[in-house]
């Protein structure tokens, strides 16, 4: 069985890899100084040049991306390249205002596939292994992502994508699938439905690699033992590119970062400041040899630790923790991306005022999502005109957030207020 996908890069001593990280650094500075020009303004803004950027050292003279950069920029301010060059475009989960859509030139799209074929690779995949990718294709990036590793390493791949849990183990057990990839949250929910229907002794599963959300060790043991697996972790957004930014290997303490594609840096969320391996704070990554999206300076939002202690699987690549939460305030929902402010601004365009709760919890391994909102004095609150409201709210909020809410409209006034920080989410789920 091959321990590497690629082990050139995924073995080489730290000396080579930061002089190839300086290499390709240096060269994509220049490209999207020259093509991007959201990126030059905001880099002579804060007076720095090109040719100012000569090691990775230097990165911290650069500006930061954020998602309101992305959301500025949309759809085509961050592209590095004529449309012409790009082949694919990827988007973060049906949210209006808040999409993030990201471009792919061949090449880019063959570096995110080699990225998941390592993370295949060291979960203990081979060309003999028949991969069941059960993560949403289509926009999504989870889908295509892992296809496309599976496909690198030369596995069997049943694109079943997300939903229609019989189905999925219909495929499974028929086909001896080998590997499962999907959440977390779905794994648990299609271990429950397989023990529920005695069919444990007849899969065939022996990995699985879960990803694109938070989940907790004790979630990771939960599926192991349901499905008598070994579960490996997986990250990365869309925003760089889609899983793989990030893979976990057999010792599965952390994740090694791509970082010949991918130079993260971890700062201090308050002042931005580069904090040293070993402390916790915000993940920013710069991609090194992307063509039409190259993010230099993005911040993640999600909190976590770098670490370069020597690992036991042969890879000299930095591992980041899990994320140990976010700096800023999205929810991740049955794996879709949620703000507070879009439901705000359903209410807000529904008339209703910004007093609202939001209650996330889970159920048989299933986000549930439930939002409180007070009716405005005034408002009809007689049994029709109140189930119409709902009718109404529940419909504005799936079409803005892409995923179902149960919404309860409550007389006015009976939301507690707070004095300081309005609490607006209560999230039971315990995920970090
Ligand atoms: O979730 C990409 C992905 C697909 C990763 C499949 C892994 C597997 P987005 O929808 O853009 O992309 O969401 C990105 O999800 O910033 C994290 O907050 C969170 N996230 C992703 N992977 C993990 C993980 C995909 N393993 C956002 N653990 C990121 C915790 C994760 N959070």
């Amino acid at each position: 069985m091959n321990r590497f996908y690629q082990p050139e890069t995924e073995t080489m001593s730290p000396d080579a890899m930061r002089a190839l990280q300086n290499e390709k650094l240096i060269k994509q500075v220049r490209r999207v100084y020259d093509n991007v020009e959201y990126y030059r303004k905001k880099m002579d803004e804060k007076g720095v040049k090109p040719e100012d950027i000569r090691s990775v050292d230097d990165l911290h003279l650069l500006p930061f991306l954020t998602k309101d950069d992305l959301r500025e920029a949309y759809p085509y301010g961050l592209l590095a390249l004529p449309l012409a060059d790009c082949v694919r475009i990827q988007s973060t989960s049906g949210t209006t205002g808040k999409r993030v859509v990201a471009f792919y030139t061949q090449h880019d799209l063959d570096i995110w596939e080699d990225c998941c074929a390592r993370a295949i690779v060291a979960a203990g995949g081979d060309r003999n292994d028949v991969v069941q990718v059960s993560y949403g294709y289509g926009l999504f990036t989870g889908g295509p992502g892992l296809d496309g590793g599976s496909h690198k390493v030369g596995c069997l791949t049943i694109p079943t994508s997300s939903g229609n849990t019989d189905r999925q183990i219909q495929f499974m057990i028929d086909l001896h699938a080998t590997f499962l990839c999907c959440t977390p949250s779905y794994a648990l929910y299609l271990a429950e439905a397989i023990e529920e229907k005695g069919l444990r002794d007849k899969i065939s599963l022996r990995a699985g690699i879960f990803g694109a959300e938070a989940w907790t060790e004790e979630m990771r043991r939960d599926i192991e033992h349901k499905l008598g697996i070994k579960a490996y972790d997986i990250y990365g957004l869309t925003e760089t590119s889609g899983p793989g930014v990030a893979f976990e290997c057999a010792e599965q303490t952390g994740m090694h970062i791509c970082e010949d594609h991918f130079y993260p840096e971890v700062i201090d969320p308050d002042t931005g400041e580069v904090l040293p391996d070993g402390q916790k704070g915000e993940l920013v990554f710069t991609a090194l040899d992307k063509e039409a999206f190259p993010l230099l300076r993005y911040r993640t939002k999600d909190i976590c630790v770098l670490s370069r202690k020597k690992c036991s699987c042969g890879r000299t690549l930095v591992k980041m923790s899990k994320p140990m939460g976010r700096s800023d305030d999205m929810l991740i929902i049955r794996g879709v991306n949620v703000f507070p402010s879009q439901i705000e601004t359903v209410f807000l365009n529904n008339g209703y005022e910004a007093n609202y709760q939001i209650h996330v919890d889970r159920a048989n391994n299933t986000d549930t999502l439930d939002i409180n909102v007070e009716l405005k004095p005034g408002m009809p609150a007689d049994e029709d005109s109140l189930a119409m409201a709902k009718k109404k709210l529940t419909a504005s909020l799936k079409s803005m957030l892409g995923l179902s809410a149960n919404v309860h409209l409550l007389p006015p006034k009976s939301i507690t207020r707070s004095e300081g920080k309005a609490v607006r989410v209560i999230d039971n789920r315990k995920l970090y």
